[in-house]
């Protein structure tokens, strides 16, 4: 059984928010159970975390011999080895990983810097200056990810890793209001978190937050 690390008190207060989400997520997917290692803040820059993870971060994946971190490399470990997360057909495959690309190389890092100027920028001068610009950014990400979803329900045939991962991105929009923008790509975010395994990822990362509260 693989086991994964996840944050003992996670910063997004159960909103599932954290990387260990989209592990999770394709792991449900999937139907392979798997164990959680829970880790401090301290914990992470440990060297016996640093062996796992060079950059002291969460998530991890370890199983028998293999330890792997990042999770875009953890998904995609995960899709290759079970059925369900990549298409059959070798071209269908790889236009999916395109997308899983996508979604962490070419989507998230607007969406994240919005995100970190929102939590960490908000009493500086610049701010008000360059918020606009910051969500401009994403918008143009939205607008073109709303053009390709046009009426699909995902984002080349069925679903994939590669949807598994956009969602994610998105899902990172919410404080944000912007999603709210692109009903088309709301609804495929809907789509996504109605499905049971993410259910499943959704009920056992908030399970972690409630218990460190209690
Ligand atoms: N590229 C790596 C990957 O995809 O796996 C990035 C991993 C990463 O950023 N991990 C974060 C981490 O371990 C947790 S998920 N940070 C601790 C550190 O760097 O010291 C990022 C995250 C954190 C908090 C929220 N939140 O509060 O909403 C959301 C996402």
């Amino acid at each position: 059984m693989p086991t994964i690390t996840a944050f003992a008190s996670s910063p997004d207060r159960g909103r599932g928010q954290a990387r260990d989400m989209r592990v999770r997520w394709a792991l449900e997917e999937v139907g392979q159970p798997y164990d959680v290692r829970l880790v401090s803040f301290e914990d992470l820059k440990q060297p016996p975390h640093r062996a796992l993870h060079p950059f002291g971060q969460i998530p991890t994946y370890e199983d028998g011999d293999l330890a792997l971190f990042e999770s875009g490399a953890i998904v995609l470990h995960i899709a290759e080895r079970h059925a369900g997360l990549l298409p059959l057909d070798a071209n269908g495959r790889s236009r999916a990983i395109a997308w899983m690309f996508a979604a962490l190389n070419t989507v998230e890092p607007p969406i994240i810097e919005l995100g970190m100027a929102m939590l960490l920028e908000r009493d500086r001068s610049w701010y008000a200056e360059r918020l606009p610009m910051l969500q401009d950014r994403v918008r143009v990400r939205l607008g073109e990810l709303s053009r390709h979803l046009g009426n699909a329900e995902w984002l080349d045939g069925a679903f994939s890793a590669g949807d598994l991962m956009m969602v994610t991105m998105l899902r990172r929009l919410n404080p944000s209001g912007l999603l709210e923008e692109y009903p088309d790509l709301a609804a495929y975010v809907a789509r996504g978190e109605a499905r049971p395994a993410f259910q499943q990822a959704f009920a056992a990362q908030l399970a972690v937050f409630n218990a460190a509260r209690s």
